[in-house]
């Protein structure tokens, strides 16, 4: 009952949420000058210091070790083998913790709007587990305000530059793993056919500004905006594409650029459907030994069966009876030996 009332209201958002973003487009495209997408990429770009900190996970950690790099762009390790990015990024080896993933073939999911548009969004399998923790994204959107840490692996910063009398940074050479902090500054947008929320880049001297303020650069394509909701933390966006003004010079963020990701809510049901299905029915040959789900690959045990390769097998063990049923042959061996060595005294 819980769940199908929580449906029902979230179809009802997304419609809502749909006819909003629909008109809050052409205001956005007419005002902000152009957004581009994060596509052939780079790190995190940060106010702080000399812009090379933050490489190593946050003190309060959202799931840093979830963040994988995807050729020079960003992935993120959603759990159960699948890994989120976004669409433009495209489908390849991921590496997590430096260890290398391949993609299971056929695997790729892109995410679908309700008026069948294809969002800059997907997912696709891995053959390993990178024996790393599954991320929770919420069921509902975030609201402006809301504090963000973003990771991602993009363009290095640069050197310090200005425009329109406005202050940012170029883009270095080289990238890193990095984490900036944000707030929530705009919410149901559509963005390249992707409803996202957006977050922008502040001038430190601006009381809204975060500690860590953080803009996105080439390359944070797929990187992670995480939120802490109720003492814990949930990944609520995918990161895809910024804003610049007109003329704003290339590789550049400067203050008031935003950073659009994609509003994981709006897509989680889908997302959830397709990482919850059993390996043995997916329609994919998880395994990759020529065999695809129940009952073609011999190793499935029924439609239901979670894994197409021979799990390790049991240890035997004795279980209760068998315990004692030893012990009890133990005594009596005592027994007869205690009677034997009587015997010979
Ligand atoms: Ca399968
Ligand atoms: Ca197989
Ligand atoms: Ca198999």
């Amino acid at each position: 009952m819980v769940d199908r009332h929580r449906r029902d209201i979230a179809g009802g958002c997304a419609s809502l949420r749909a006819a909003r973003a629909l008109a809050v487009k052409a205001l956005l495209l007419a005002a902000l000058g152009f957004w581009s997408p994060l596509g052939d990429a780079r790190a995190v770009i940060i106010e702080t210091g000399d812009g090379t900190g933050n490489v190593t996970a946050p003190p309060d950690d959202p799931g840093w070790a979830n963040l994988g790099t995807r050729g020079g762009t960003t992935a993120v390790y959603l759990g159960r083998r699948w890994v989120l990015t976004a669409n433009h990024v495209g489908v390849g080896d991921v590496v997590f913790e430096g260890q290398t993933y391949s993609p299971v073939p056929g695997s790729k999911v892109r995410f679908e709007n309700p008026d069948t548009s294809l969002a800059d969004l997907m997912v696709f399998r891995i053959f390993d587990d990178p024996g790393l923790p599954r991320l929770d994204i919420p069921n509902f959107p975030p609201v402006v305000g809301d504090p963000v840490t973003a990771i991602g692996y993009g363009l290095n910063r640069g050197a310090a530059t200005t425009f329109l009398d406005l202050g940012g940074y170029d883009w270095g050479s080289g990238r890193s793993m990095r984490w900036g902090t944000n707030i929530v500054s705009e919410i149901d947008i559509l963005v390249t056919d992707t409803y996202s929320f957006a977050t922008t880049f502040t001038d430190p001297l601006d009381p809204s500004a975060t500690s860590d303020e953080a803009a996105g650069a080439n390359g944070d394509s797929g990187g992670a905006a995480f939120t802490k909701i109720g003492g814990g933390w949930y990944l609520v966006g995918t990161l895809f594409a910024i804003s610049q003004y007109t003329d704003q010079p290339a590789s550049t963020s400067i203050y008031g650029n935003k950073l659009y990701a994609a509003d994981l809510s709006f897509y989680r049901a889908d997302i959830l459907a397709v990482i919850e299905q059993r390996s043995c029915s997916d329609g994919l040959d998880d395994d990759g030994d020529g065999f695809t789900d129940y009952p073609a690959d011999p190793e499935c045990v029924n439609a239901d069966d979670d894994s197409e390769s021979i799990l390790a097998p049991d240890v035997p063990t004795l279980g209760f009876p068998g315990m004692v049923l030893l012990i009890g042959a133990m005594l009596l061996v005592f027994a007869a030996r205690s009677r034997l060595r009587g015997e010979a005294i």
